[in-house]
């Protein structure tokens, strides 16, 4: 039957389950989700991978990407796949790959600045990195038209990344992780965002 449960529901994008479940396991950063998860187990070991079978997406377009930046990708990477309380922000979209989209998610200012801060010293060519690259050797690379530059060069801001590199997924917050009023990329135990789906859910943004 069709049930739409904006607490607890899984995108209809690439690789998401239909509907979010328990996981046994999934790997290393994706696993605090696995009491509930929009991922299956292989998804989340893909996700620690560099140009791995979900987008064939190379971190490394501008030089070998930083561990320390890499590390924040793999968790946005298991919060895009895994997030079971995305409801919210879910919005349908007319793109090859996918049906549904994330917009405007509000992210804790702690996860988009120490993001930022981890990629500072990083490259990249590009900054929204949903379209425009060249895909003709199967992976992306930097269309002919764009320089790798320097991180800050591209993202002044922490904002603006946090915004800009998803085609606005993200909508950057001043709310910290303790107050609820902000979803977290990284957490351990419980769920956080659920309660913070919730309240957005009421006060009907
Ligand atoms: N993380 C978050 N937070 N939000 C997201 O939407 C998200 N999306 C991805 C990964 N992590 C995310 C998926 N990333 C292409 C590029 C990146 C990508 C998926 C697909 C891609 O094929 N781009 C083409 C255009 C494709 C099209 O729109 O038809 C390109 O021109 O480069």
């Amino acid at each position: 039957a069709l049930s739409l449960d904006k607490l607890n529901m899984c995108m209809d994008a690439k690789h998401h389950k239909v509907s979010p479940g328990p996981e046994g396991k999934l790997y290393l950063q994706c696993a605090p989700w696995r009491e509930n998860a929009c991922c299956k187990a292989n998804t989340t070991e893909q996700a620690h991978e560099d140009n791995s079978y979900l987008y064939n997406f190379n971190w490394n377009h501008c030089g070998a990407m930083s561990p320390s930046c890499k590390k924040h990708f793999i968790q946005d990477t298991c919060f895009y796949e895994c997030s079971p309380h995305l409801g919210p922000w879910i919005q349908k979209v007319d793109q090859s790959w996918r049906k549904e989209r994330i917009l405007d998610v509000p992210l804790c200012k702690e996860d988009c600045h120490e993001w930022w801060e981890d990629c500072k010293n990083d490259m990249t060519c590009k900054t929204d990195w949903h379209k425009g690259w060249d895909w003709s050797s199967g992976i992306n690379k930097c269309p002919a038209d764009s320089k790798c530059r320097k991180w800050t060069d591209v993202y002044p801001t922490a904002k603006d990344m946090c915004e800009q590199i998803w085609s606005n997924s993200y909508i950057y917050t001043t709310h910290s992780k303790s107050s609820g009023r902000c979803m977290q990329l990284w957490f351990n135990g419980t769920n956080p965002n659920k309660e913070v789906a919730k309240y957005y859910l009421n006060s009907a943004q």
